[in-house]
């Protein structure tokens, strides 16, 4: 029996790359040259019937899924998929599905990490040390959480799971959304800007994709204010990162801790020199362990739709049963 073809934009964990390759055919997207790629497009990929998709780079959109007419599954690693145009998918049968839940308390984990790291200067503390600098000085006094107000931007499964480790810090959380929520007790705030103006710390973990391009914006850092602080561990392309490098430049905005640019891996380069500010690579849900997760999810979405004809953990957009 012919193993289906599948096509992997970038490289992934051997964990996944070994399965992968024991049951279907395999195209290293990025191993095929930009001129053997005109050659693919008009032989092999017309047989390939499902992709593994690591963040794609630029969007995944109905054009490019029209190259493989026999595309019937994208399979994302991650459970953010504004990489891939899923109601483009939607419309031409293709199922796309996501790792959910898998990396929710990686990520929240990840979250409070890099709050505290923000308003306890913790990276900035260690380079002091490493320095020698204590030897002469102490670290200079910090901000603090204690008397804070938390505001949550994306209360979904990951900003649940963040709001209830904020809870063990005890500090008031509010939210906005979409929607308000009937399983929470937190305040609501129809509005971002809303919420920013009534509480000290925005955290950012609501979806990519254009509905929420730069969302945050110059209005809302302003009400956030000279003592607020921005966390993002959403996407990037949430924040408008001109306002966002101006407001930490003249002192509107107090300080952000950042695992998420707009043009990843690249990042505005003002933000290395400024001291009130965090920068992560983009690492939420970057340990072994979870990656391990993500990764075996995504293989097995593919395998129980090539095994058994359907998807474990399809996105809203391409529901099954469809
Ligand atoms: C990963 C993520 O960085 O799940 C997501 O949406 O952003 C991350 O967990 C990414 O998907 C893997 O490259």
């Amino acid at each position: 029996m012919t193993r289906p073809a599948i096509v992997v934009n970038r490289p992934l964990m051997p964990l996944i790359t070994d399965q992968l390759e024991a049951r279907f055919e395999v195209h290293r997207w990025w191993e095929i040259t930009e001129a053997a790629r005109i050659a693919f497009l008009a032989g092999a990929a017309k047989e390939v019937r499902g992709m593994a998709v690591n963040f794609a780079a630029g969007l995944l959109d109905g054009g490019f899924m029209d190259q493989f007419p026999k595309l019937e599954i994208i399979a994302n690693f991650g459970v953010g998929y504004d990489a891939i145009d899923a109601k483009a998918a939607a419309s031409r049968g293709v199922i796309v599905t996501n790792t959910p839940d898998v990396l929710t308390e990686e990520v929240a984990d990840l979250t409070l990490g890099l709050l505290l790291s923000t308003i306890r200067r913790l990276p900035q503390a260690d380079a002091y040390l490493r320095k020698g600098e204590w030897m002469k000085a102490p670290f200079p006094l910090t901000a603090s959480l204690r008397g804070k107000k938390v505001g949550i931007v994306g209360l979904g499964r990951i900003g649940k799971a963040i709001a209830r480790r904020i809870e063990a810090f005890d500090v008031p959380i509010s939210y906005h959304g979409r929607s308000r929520q009937a399983d929470v007790a937190y305040p609501y705030f129809p509005t971002i800007e809303a919420l920013a103006k009534a509480v000290d710390i925005l955290i950012i973990v609501a979806p990519g994709g254009p509905e929420t391009r730069h969302i945050i914006g110059e209005a809302v850092l302003h009400a956030l204010g000279a003592q607020g602080t921005l966390i993002n561990v959403a996407r990037g392309s949430l924040v408008d990162e001109t306002a966002l490098v101006k407001a930490l430049e003249t002192g509107q905005l107090g300080a952000a801790g950042l695992d998420v640019f707009e043009v990843e891996p690249c990042f505005p380069k003002a933000l290395a020199a400024m001291e009130n500010v965090v920068l992560l690579p983009h690492v939420g849900s970057a340990s072994v362990h979870t990656r391990n997760a993500m990764g075996q999810l995504t293989v097995d979405n593919l395998a129980s739709w090539f095994d058994h004809g359907r998807p474990i953990t399809p996105v809203p957009e391409t529901p099954w049963p469809g």
